[in-house]
């Protein structure tokens, strides 16, 4: 490009240098300016020939197509958990009621399937320890961590309907459901027993009422029936009061705040029929004087989304009543006693706590109607996978 510029300077100075020699340019004047050109266009035209020229600038490049945002994949295999009810539910969670395959992945705390021949939601209880017992009674100490199984665990108390199907389904006659002593003892009173005691009480006979007025017998009957079995004590707790994420046990399954009306069924303002009245929490009404539907009360649940394991009705488990090992006021009511957990519709709140225990007779020949009362039901249990 320079020297494009340069040559026709030259050619320009040589010209105007020859002119001015051959007398073609007159007048000193235009003489001298035209040798002034001459000069300068040399000097220019040598400048130039030096000078580089310019390095063309780089285009900028052509922009990157910039990458549209896809949809995210959606995650697949991951259950939607849709339990989980801020207010008093009319109706179980619509899970499938098939059983879990032998090869499920572990399920997450909580998971709620329907399972078993009463078709019963129930909550999932990954294996692990937790801190079983407490320092408030001499009977749950000594404190200590207890490792169990994965199991499965009713969502809710038993209720009155799903009894009633139990015994359509000819449950009390049917031998394969019972325990040899529970057999037994049903043939010493069957002519007694058509049902549980107080069935037909209008008080308690709701079908989303807990089933009353059961024994032990009964209870693990049923559960036998529906493919299941009733909780160890162990497991019972740790359903009740275990909190997974923050590794620790509650006092109550939904904290460790006073019960406050919203959160249990026990003894309080409502009830004015009684002659313990004057035992109940008068400054607590959670609105029931008798037994309320077993989905009450979600703000009791536990941190697995079990409900009512405290209040309602007390709850049979499979163990006999014994102290805890290591304990320093042994003592063993096996064969006598099996205990019973988490208070009722009649308890106020003295040892509500979820650690408390308590125990009620369950023997051959134990008297009908001390082992069969208006406050005591159960729930069910499933080793894990559950495959009634
Ligand atoms: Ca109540
Ligand atoms: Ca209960």
């Amino acid at each position: 490009m320079n020297i494009a510029v340069a040559i026709p300077l030259v050619l320009i100075s040589v010209g105007l240098f020859l002119a001015v020699r051959k007398g073609w340019i007159s007048g000193r004047t235009l003489q001298v300016l035209a040798n002034v050109a001459t000069v300068v266009g040399l000097v220019a035209a040598i400048a130039l020939f030096f000078v580089p020229a310019p390095i063309p600038s780089t285009p900028d490049p052509s922009p990157m197509p910039t990458p549209t945002r896809t949809s995210t994949p959606t995650l697949t295999g991951v259950p939607t958990e849709t339990a989980t009810s801020t207010s008093v539910s009319p109706e179980v969670p619509t899970e499938a009621a098939t059983a879990i395959p032998t090869n499920t992945p572990m399920p997450p705390p909580g998971t709620i399937q329907k399972l078993g021949k009463d078709g019963s939601v129930m909550a999932f209880v990954p294996e692990g320890e937790f801190w079983m017992g407490s320092d408030e009674a001499a009977d749950e100490m000594p404190r200590r961590k207890v490792d169990l199984p994965s199991f499965w665990v009713d969502k809710y108390e038993v209720t009155h309907e799903q009894f009633a199907m139990f015994m359509a389904a000819d449950g009390y006659l049917t031998e394969e459901y019972w325990s040899e002593d529970g057999w037994g003892w049903l043939g010493k009173h069957d002519s007694n027993i058509p049902n549980p005691s107080d069935w037909e009480d209008t008080r308690f006979n709701g079908d989303n009422q807990p089933v009353i007025g059961v024994n032990w017998y009964e209870a693990d009957a049923y559960c036998r029936w529906a493919g299941k079995r009733l909780p160890t004590e162990a497991e019972w707790e740790k359903a009740a009061r275990w909190d997974y994420e923050e590794e620790r046990s509650l006092i109550y399954p939904w904290g460790d705040s006073e019960p406050n009306g919203m959160n249990v069924n026990i003894c309080d303002a409502s009830v004015d029929h009684t002659d313990w009245e004057a035992g109940c929490t008068k400054d607590v009404n959670d609105g029931y004087a008798w037994t309320a539907p077993v989905r009450s009360y979600p703000d009791g649940q536990s941190p697995y989304g079990v409900f009512n394991m405290i209040g309602n009705v007390w709850e049979w488990t499979s163990d006999w009543y014994k102290s805890y090992p290591g304990s320093d006021t042994p003592f063993d009511l096996t064969g006598e006693k099996r205990v019973i957990r988490g208070a009722s519709w009649r308890w106020f709140d003295v040892d509500l706590r979820a650690a408390n225990r308590y125990s009620a007779p369950a023997r051959p020949g134990d008297d009908l109607e001390h082992v069969r009362t208006t406050d005591v039901g159960f729930r069910c249990a499933c080793d894990h996978p559950c495959m009634p």
